[in-house]
């Protein structure tokens, strides 16, 4: 178990952050460095989700360092304010402009097909990023890189389960609600399975389900509505930190306090990401007690798989990141699942 302050936390990430965006040579290797010209530069499409979230504007902000004219690139950004119809608009104009390759994070799985096979028609290589796409013919892409959403959430769930072990809490008083993300993103999909399968295999009562969209006021609206339906609701597992910070303004707002002691009358709240220090912050006053670490530094990994296409490699598909949990308290050490094992990282008051 390693114990961190909030502050050592956010200090270590910014150091990646650095290091990811300096330290680290993103160049592919046929591109000159210096005074590089217009035709010199490897053009990179790159379709994001939008800005509903912190974890989304630090992925942003990664991509935006390592793409830049000084490192070989020029990068065409486009936001889709989480529509997929803007996604497809924004891959059409790449082909268009003949880009060198097609950087998507996809807001949800599905109806990919059709463009993907303009693309590919195209001949330009298209790199996933974070979220995953269902598409009936693989070869529609390059590779992936991203989180194990469904690990997160069994993760985070056996986080819940050994510390309600350790606190003598029945399953059945565990009365618990899902702020769900996008429907039909990975990061939904894979969480909120997590979520399903231990709550049913822990025999917890699960309240409901209410959509937060990742955002801090839609999580807002997602507490409103389970309260509103279910007063005696005592865990929230939110799908990021926005939605979390979002619950715990309604809990409190309606007298109700947010920590683990949930025998005695307290709101537990867990969530996923990791990224803003307001939600650390709350780890480390209690009222968030576990969150499940989703890493957004991707800029550096798509930077290594395209310096790979470049030499002409063939990478691998999909690319898992690893990723560990923080929470309030040193009771419990590490959690494994599957055969995953992840040591907890303590966030204490600075
Ligand atoms: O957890 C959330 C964001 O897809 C992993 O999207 C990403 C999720 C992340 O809006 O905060």
């Amino acid at each position: 178990m390693r114990s961190l302050s909030a502050k050592a936390i956010c200090f270590i990430m910014m150091i990646s952050l650095c290091c990811f965006s300096a330290g680290c040579d993103s160049r592919p290797d046929n591109v000159k460095t210096e005074n590089n010209t217009e035709e010199d530069l490897v053009v990179v499409g790159f379709s994001q989700v939008g800005s509903e979230s912190y974890w989304r504007n630090v992925n942003t902000e990664s991509m935006k360092s390592v793409f830049t004219k000084e490192n070989g690139y020029r990068l065409i950004f486009e936001d889709a304010q989480q529509k997929q119809t803007n996604q497809i608009t924004a891959i059409r104009s790449f082909i268009q402009r003949e880009v060198d390759y097609i950087v998507l994070a996809p807001v949800t799985e599905t109806g990919w097909d059709t463009v993907l096979t303009e693309a590919k028609e195209a001949g330009i290589p298209v790199i996933i990023v974070d979220r995953k796409v269902d598409v009936s013919d693989d070869s529609l892409f390059t590779c992936w890189v991203g989180s194990d959403f469904e690990l997160e959430g069994m993760l985070v769930c056996m986080w819940m389960s050994k510390f309600f072990d350790l606190k003598g809490i029945d399953p059945g008083d565990v009365h618990i609600a899902d702020i769900q993300g996008t429907l039909g993103s990975s990061a939904q999909l894979g969480r909120t399975k997590g979520f399903d399968y231990m709550a049913d295999l822990h025999g917890w009562d699960v309240v409901g389900y209410a959509e937060g969209e990742f955002t801090r006021s839609k999580g807002r609206e997602a507490m409103s509505e389970i309260l509103r339906k279910n007063d005696d609701v005592n865990v929230v597992y939110c799908e990021n930190d926005s939605e979390a910070l979002g619950a715990i303004e309604v809990l409190e707002a309606a007298g109700k306090k947010c920590g683990s002691d949930i025998a005695g009358g307290e709101v537990m709240i867990v969530c996923f990401d990791g990224i803003s220090e307001e939600v650390r912050a709350c780890v480390a006053n209690g009222k968030i007690s576990c969150i499940g670490e989703c890493n957004p530094l991707h800029g550096p990994r798509v930077a290594s798989i395209i310096r790979s296409l470049e030499a002409g490699d063939e990478p691998e598909k999909y690319q898992y990141v690893t990723e560990g949990i923080f929470s309030d308290t040193s009771e419990i050490e590490k959690v494994m699942i599957s055969g995953q094992e992840r040591t907890v990282t303590v966030i204490r008051q600075p």
